[in-house]
């Protein structure tokens, strides 16, 4: 299954300018970098642990992100050269049978593929006003694949859940620099870690996962960010009480409403961790300031989400959403997957805005204003692209 060995990167080691969170330019512009193994050129916003954006210019011309265009993040330093041959899951905590498998004992569960967004809950942070602290995303921290691998379920089940469980956590081979930071681990409410749909994974695309998105080994979880799909993945722990680790109890909550939001500066209100994707579309062949050369029709082509169900229309608006019209959709990969949409707007001369609105199967729309909240999660408004025409 995995022959080759991930190669080291010396790459991997930073750029000395580079360690801090770059954002934004004054003039909008970012830094790009092709240093990365295995990765062509990536947005950089920081060098190590690397944080590594897609340019848009890529989901225009792909339903799958290529895995070297795939984005990038860690929160901690992780091994540059990993073994495939001796990497071991161990299965623990609360279950009949504790568990060591290595990637051949994988192998012989049912094998599983499944289109799904990886979205970084952060995605976008960097174009919320006013700004908040945290890495400053466009919309280039998420990326459509084909993951292949087997079910998280079909993994517990020759562990054995005992009665009494209730969520599974999950932990990957990096490490915090200093001792008493606490370890990178999420976990998931035991229901959803035995649905049909969340996945051990060890294939991208149809290839191995390269070493910046967690080879040999991540979580896939579709339709929620990606915070949970843990890298490297090296043990899954069956939990009996709620995990009341940092990076499940203090690190990754949201405003608990719908939309995640509050009034800028507000009351933060009761807080709830961050799971489910929204709904969204991304206008990917004109950038935001651009201008157009004046015509009948502009086209407007890009790709939508729909968060946990697939998407059901994309419609475009160049009247500030009074009125819509649709789009065209795609192939279909799936209800986790990108879907591509192209349609066009009759655009009168001077300064205009262009409005693309995603509608999910379970009815679920992006509102037209952003949704707000002091960690910058789950952007999930419209997101306008001013032009000029002329
Ligand atoms: N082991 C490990 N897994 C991890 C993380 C991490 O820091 N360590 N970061 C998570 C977050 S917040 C994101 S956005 C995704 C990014 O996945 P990617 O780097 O494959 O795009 O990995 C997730 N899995
Ligand atoms: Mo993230």
């Amino acid at each position: 299954m995995l022959t080759r060995r991930a190669l080291i990167a010396s790459a991997l080691a930073a750029p000395a300018a580079a360690q801090v969170d770059l954002g934004f330019a004054d003039n909008g512009l970012r830094p790009s970098t092709r240093a990365f193994p295995q990765k062509g050129e990536m947005i950089l916003q920081r060098s190590s642990p690397p944080l590594l954006e897609t340019p848009i210019s890529v989901f225009d011309v792909h339903d799958f992100t290529p895995n070297d265009h795939f984005f990038v993040r860690w929160h901690y330093p992780f091994p540059t050269e990993i073994d495939p041959a001796k990497h071991r899951l161990r299965v623990g905590g609360h279950v009949g049978k504790p568990l060591s498998l290595s990637l051949a004992d994988l192998a012989k569960l049912p094998r599983v593929a499944i289109a799904a967004v990886n979205q970084c809950a952060g995605n976008g942070r960097g174009l919320f006003a006013p700004r908040m602290a945290g890495a400053q995303w466009g919309n280039g921290a998420m990326g459509n694949a084909l993951w292949e691998g087997v079910r998280l379920k079909d993994v517990l089940a020759l562990a054995g859940v005992k009665a009494g469980a209730v969520a599974v956590r999950c932990g990957g081979l990096d490490a915090p620099v200093v001792e008493t930071a606490p370890d990178y681990e999420k976990s998931l409410p035991l229901d959803h870690a035995l649905s049909d749909d969340v996945l051990i994974a060890w294939g991208m695309n149809g290839t191995a996962l390269p070493l910046l998105n967690g080879f040999p080994l991540r979580l896939v979880v579709p339709g929620w960010y990606s915070t949970y799909w843990v890298k490297m993945l090296d043990s899954i722990t069956v939990l009996d009480t709620a995990d009341a680790g940092f990076w499940m109890a203090k690190a990754y909550l949201q405003p608990a409403n719908a939309l995640a939001d509050i009034a800028p500066g507000g009351p933060a209100g009761p807080r709830a961790p961050v799971s489910v994707m929204r709904p969204r579309a991304i206008i990917t062949n004109i950038a935001d300031g651009a201008k157009l050369p004046p015509r009948s029709f502009t086209p407007v082509q890009g790709v939508a989400l729909g968060g946990d169900h697939g998407v059901n229309t994309v419609e475009l608006s160049a009247d500030g959403g009074r009125n819509w019209v649709p789009a065209q959709l795609g192939p279909d990969h799936g209800r986790y997957s990108f879907r591509r949409f192209r349609g066009a707007l009759a655009l009168g001369p001077g300064k205009q805005i262009i409005l693309a609105r995603a509608t999910n199967a379970a009815g679920v729309s992006q509102p037209l204003n952003q949704n707000w909240n002091p960690s910058g999660y789950n952007r999930a408004g419209v997101d306008p692209v001013r032009v000029e025409i002329g």
